[in-house]
């Protein structure tokens, strides 16, 4: 018997079918050797059970909403690494340090199938929650695997394929935050006043019931977006503070919404953390793009402000590209014409800040946060002949380079060598194909697996990204391309790219890639 890491090695090197048109399909295997118990070898510094089930939850007045949460309990290791969070629908906040193992028994409660995804972390193919390791109802599903990433604001969610929107917009996700000794000697503000704060969108009925999709087809090639701004799962939610420094951990968990964030005193944003972790050096922006899966930090300093004042952190107007001018269907929500109340691009408070105590502190924002070699692109196979990615519409569906999802299709194109560096380029320019007219569209691209570095954009320009940091996805506004270099580190076999619009994956546009093992025995 062969284990499944093996197969993928040999599958990698070359034993797999070629089909005449160039795209490999792995063999049939049905992944049924899903890991159903822990491993006796895997000495787990952390070991949690984690389920998905269904629950209610008072989110508005009056009626409570049932929702798809994560639920946690810690089997073994420091109770402190998962924290619940109160009265709301997101799941425990998973707190590990680089090098740490980490032994994460999922149950799926659920009536679909599901698996989890852990998004940013850098772990085996078969603990990344690909569509294909899917449990049915009732079944656990054990993930092990060892924290490689640096510090930084990582996340879960569900990633059943064609199911992942719905599962997620029903509050399938939460927080994984991973520290270690470099993010410990920067010197920022920790314990309460290191804050995460998740933003999504969500649409309610009358009965305080959540609306997802309605069916309409455009409502589907634009992604769902809701008319509540909700904040670690509450509505007008208010950030009470001191007056001294927070480091805010911001999150778009949203299925499709773009935010456009900046401060309602028009004050600069001081950034100091992107997806994968603390910047080199704090960078300041008027105002920053946070696309569906992105994450960024902020050095958020009070200090100034008298107690008893607010502040406010805002998403400013943009041209959010939708089909139909976001109000096709001359639809109101609920309308069933597609269109939604608040468009993407629309203008809207995020979340007030209270100035509501003083308090003293002497911390100063560092200038030297950590310590990030960047990539060079002479080193990359591909310098010269970057692998380009067109994110195009076909037949009414998104597409990457023309193809939909296949659960174990790999491209030409998608198959690199396992330790080697390549640039690949994301293109959005003509993605509507002109044909229509002012389709384009924008797109969040997420890699499973790496942290990547954004090499450089063109096309046209647009503004507000922090590009300097770790990234594992990267937002493309319309008629935008963007180079970025990736590692394929030392993990072989099949992971995934895809567009982070929820809505978007789950109707096909998303797409494996393999990391092949250099092994001699093709
Ligand atoms: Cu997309």
């Amino acid at each position: 018997m062969i284990n499944r890491r093996q197969f993928l090695q040999i599958t990698g090197a070359g034993a797999a079918g070629l089909l005449s048109s160039g795209l490999t399909s792995l063999a049939n295997d049905h992944w049924a050797h899903a890991l159903v118990k822990p491993s006796s070898g895997f000495k787990a510094d952390l070991d949690i059970a984690l389920k998905a089930t269904a629950d209610e939850i008072s989110i508005l007045p009056g009626e409570p909403t049932g929702v798809w949460r994560f639920q946690g309990t810690m089997l073994k290791g420091d109770r402190a690494s998962l924290v619940n969070l109160e009265r709301s629908y997101l799941g425990p906040t998973i707190r590990a340090r680089t090098g740490q193992k980490v032994r994460i028994r999922f149950t799926n409660e659920l009536a679909d199938q599901s698996i989890v995804h852990w998004h940013g972390l850098h772990v085996p193919a078969d603990m990344d929650g690909h569509p294909r390791l899917v449990i049915p109802a009732g079944e656990t599903y054990v993930y092990e695997f060892e924290i490689r990433n640096r510090a930084g604001t990582y996340w879960y969610h569900p990633h059943p394929h064609g199911l992942t929107g719905p599962q997620v917009y029903g509050g399938l996700a939460g927080l994984f935050l991973v520290s270690d000794d470099e993010e410990e000697a920067a010197g920022l503000p920790s314990g309460e006043y290191d804050i995460p704060l998740v933003l999504q969108d969500r649409a309610f009925d009358r009965r305080n019931q959540l609306v997802y999709l309605s069916g309409h087809r455009m409502e589907q090639m634009n992604g769902f977006l809701g008319d509540w701004i909700m904040v670690n799962g509450h509505p007008d939610f208010i950030l009470p503070v001191a007056t001294r420094a927070y480091r805010l951990r911001l999150l778009n968990g949203s299925n499709s919404r773009i935010y456009r964030l900046a401060w309602k005193d028009n004050s600069p944003l001081t950034v100091i953390g992107t997806d994968g972790g603390l910047l080199e050096n704090p960078v300041q922006r008027r105002y920053v793009m946070l696309g569906p899966g992105e994450r960024l930090e902020l050095w958020a300093d009070f200090s100034r402000y008298p107690v008893g004042s607010e502040a406010a952190l805002v998403s400013l107007p943009f041209d959010g590209g939708m089909m139909g001018g976001g109000r096709m269907g001359g639809g109101m929500m609920g309308g069933g014409g597609g269109g939604f109340v608040l468009p993407n691009g629309a203008e809207f408070p995020v979340f007030k800040v209270k100035v509501n105590r003083r308090e003293e502190s002497n911390l100063t924002l560092p200038q030297q946060l950590s310590t990030i070699k960047r990539y060079d692109p002479a080193d990359a196979v591909n310098r010269e002949d970057p692998k380009r990615f067109h994110l195009v519409m076909r037949h009414m569906a998104w597409t990457i380079n023309g193809r939909t999802f296949q659960m174990e299709q790999v491209a030409p194109e998608e198959r690199v060598a396992m330790n080697t560096l390549e640039v690949w380029e994301f293109i959005t320019e003509g993605g509507g194909m002109g044909m229509m007219g002012g389709m384009d569209m924008p797109h969040p691209i997420h890699l499973h697996g790496m942290q990547f570095q954004v090499l450089q954009r063109r096309g046209v320009m647009h503004a507000g990204y922090v590009d300097e940091g770790w990234k594992d996805t990267v937002l493309l506004m319309p008629g935008e391309r963007v180079r970025v270099l990736v590692r394929f580190g030392d993990y072989p076999g099949l992971f995934l790219y895809h567009c982070h619009n929820l809505e978007h994956e789950d109707m096909g546009m998303m797409r494996n890639y393999l990391v092949e093992a250099k092994t001699s025995d093709a």
